[in-house]
């Protein structure tokens, strides 16, 4: 029988879907995992044919978290000598915008995973939790830092320290979501939304969240003056001049990613 791959990546168009894909261990993030996303998508990031990520798990769970078969046994010298979980961070890098696409349980890693994207998109069936405490430990791939900052102390506190999860409602007022979509639309607006952002300009679109990123990280005026730098280094691609002309001429533009 065909080994079952831990990640499918399929093109559709400009857009990339990348499903994890280990059902029976509900989608439990392993390193075979992690270096699939850190590794293989590092390719397609530069690729200018690629205009956007959706990365998706099952209907009952986006991710369970990191494997926790595969972390038990570990020491303290093994995890520190490995730095391990820190290919998560090349993940995160990629340039190319990706969007959760969430349905069901997005726990431990895999609501870090989810945050590490730029959007999360959650089905009305999603549920959020970092219950690493219920394991003797904390969150290790971002959840602490990622989390206080997307939905402030008092939410990230509440779910840290109690181990709960958050339904999607929940997620959606905390600001943790973009978008709730009942189950059985999800992956049909997601794509349309990934499938917008690919028609656009790619280094506009680079540059439109790396400086949103930048909010998340630096003062107000550092991160204007960020903003306006790269606003000015737009006029030199010709997707600026074509969208302009477009416009004023009354026409869709075509954007070649020039
Ligand atoms: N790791 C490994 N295996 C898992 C995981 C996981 N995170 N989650 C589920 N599985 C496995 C189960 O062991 C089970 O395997 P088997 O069939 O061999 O017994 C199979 O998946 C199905 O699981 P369930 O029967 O429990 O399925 P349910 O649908 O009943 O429940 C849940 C689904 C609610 C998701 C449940 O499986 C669950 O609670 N999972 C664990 C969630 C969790 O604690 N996640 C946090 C993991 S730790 C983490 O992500 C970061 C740790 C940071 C450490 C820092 C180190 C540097």
């Amino acid at each position: 029988a065909a080994v079952e791959q831990p990640v499918i990546v399929e093109r559709q168009g400009r857009v990339v879907i990348v499903t994890l894909n280990r059902p029976a261990a509900r989608n439990a993030l392993n390193t075979e995992i992690m270096l699939a996303l850190a590794d293989d998508l590092a390719v397609l990031d530069r690729d200018p044919g690629v205009g956007c990520f959706v990365v998706r798990g099952s209907k009952k769970a986006f991710a369970a978290g990191a494997d926790i078969k595969e972390m038990a046994d570990k020491t303290f010298a093994e995890m520190y000598s490995e730095d391990f979980f820190a290919a998560w961070e090349r993940f995160a890098a990629l340039r190319t915008p990706k969007i959760a696409a969430v349905s069901g349980y997005a726990l431990g890693g895999g609501c870090e995973l989810a945050m590490m994207c730029d959007m999360i998109f959650a089905a009305d069936t999603a549920m959020f939790g970092q219950p690493e405490i219920k394991l003797g430990v904390i969150p290790g791939m971002g959840g602490t830092q990622r989390l206080t900052k997307l939905v402030g102390k008092a939410k990230a506190m509440d779910l840290i320290l109690t181990g709960r999860m958050m339904d999607a409602a929940e997620a959606e007022r905390a600001g943790l979501v973009s978008r709730v979509i009942a189950a059985d639309r999800l992956m049909e607006e997601t794509l349309a939304a990934a499938a917008t952002i690919a028609t656009y300009g790619k280094a506009a679109v680079m540059a439109a969240r790396e400086a949103v990123d930048r909010a998340l990280e630096t003062g107000l005026r550092d991160g204007i003056a960020f903003e306006r730098r790269l606003f000015h280094a737009l006029f030199a691609t010709a997707d600026q001049k074509e969208g302009m002309a477009a416009f004023i001429e009354k026409r869709t533009p075509t954007f070649t990613g020039k």
